[in-house]
């Protein structure tokens, strides 16, 4: 089996897939590599994972996707990145459980709210992790007014219905991080987030959240490492 341990500057360019493999490049903990290995186990298809140092990143990357960043596809000598874009391009080449709405309204709903988490929520998300203490409570603050759009548009079990799809796979990972923010005094409590609070709980259910999961630990031994400017990429991997 190949190794899950993060392939630096310097290391060779791993051959190509053979015909009609799937290869993703990845980083362990990143939320937007997530969302791509949500699709994948929620439609059961099979891919190899190269994971990245994204701090001492091997050349042969920029080649691949110049902007040097995780998630990429690699399938038959073609190249996808963006997890958006690798995700709806999944869907389209394995159509067998297809998780991105066929109905264009829908799927106008799903990006319009992606919009909004990309606007009012995500950024607020790493500043207050990297932010300073006395700028925390105002930072909070945003994070969760933000998160109130979020919490309005679910209004069904799942963003994508009765059933998980697209949207809720791509929100997933911040939800998996938000014990991350606990310590700072930022949660979301079962009052003001009802439906964040009882969708969480349905999502940690999905075997393929379970499958692509870390525990809070985990998260938090990553997000130390990250803090500190040398982040482990192999956390709890054999040498
Ligand atoms: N918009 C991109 C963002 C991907 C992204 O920022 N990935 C991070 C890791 S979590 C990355 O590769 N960072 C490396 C860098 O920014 O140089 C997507 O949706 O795929």
């Amino acid at each position: 089996m190949p190794s899950e341990r993060a392939m630096k500057t310097g290391s060779a360019c791993p051959p190509p897939p053979g015909p009609g493999k799937l290869r993703l490049y990845s980083m362990r903990f990143c939320p937007y590599a997530q969302r791509t290995r949500l699709f994948l186990a929620a439609k059961g298809i099979e891919f190899e994972t190269i994971n990245i140092n994204l701090k001492d990143k091997p050349e042969w990357l920029f080649e691949k996707a110049p902007l040097g960043k995780v998630p990429v596809l690699e399938k038959d000598g073609k190249i996808v990145y963006e997890s958006l874009v690798c995700n709806e391009y999944l869907d389209g080449i394995y159509p067998d459980k297809c998780v991105t709405p066929s109905d264009p309204l829908e799927k106008a709903r799903q990006s319009m709210i992606l919009a909004l988490w990309d606007a009012k929520v995500i950024g607020f998300y790493y500043k207050l992790m990297t932010g300073k203490e006395d700028e925390r409570p105002a930072l909070g603050k945003q994070f969760l007014d933000g998160l109130q759009f979020i919490e309005k548009a679910l209004t069904q079990p799942f963003f994508s219905g009765n059933k998980a799809g697209a949207l809720d796979y791509n929100l997933w990972p911040w939800f998996e991080r938000l014990c991350m923010l606990k310590p700072i005094g930022v949660e979301l409590s079962v009052d003001k987030f009802p439906q964040l609070t009882a969708w969480m709980e349905r999502m940690l259910q999905l075997p393929e959240v379970k499958t692509c999961y870390f525990s809070p630990e985990a998260h938090a031994q990553f997000g130390k490492s990250w803090m500190a400017g040398s982040p482990d990429y192999d956390i709890g991997l054999e040498e």
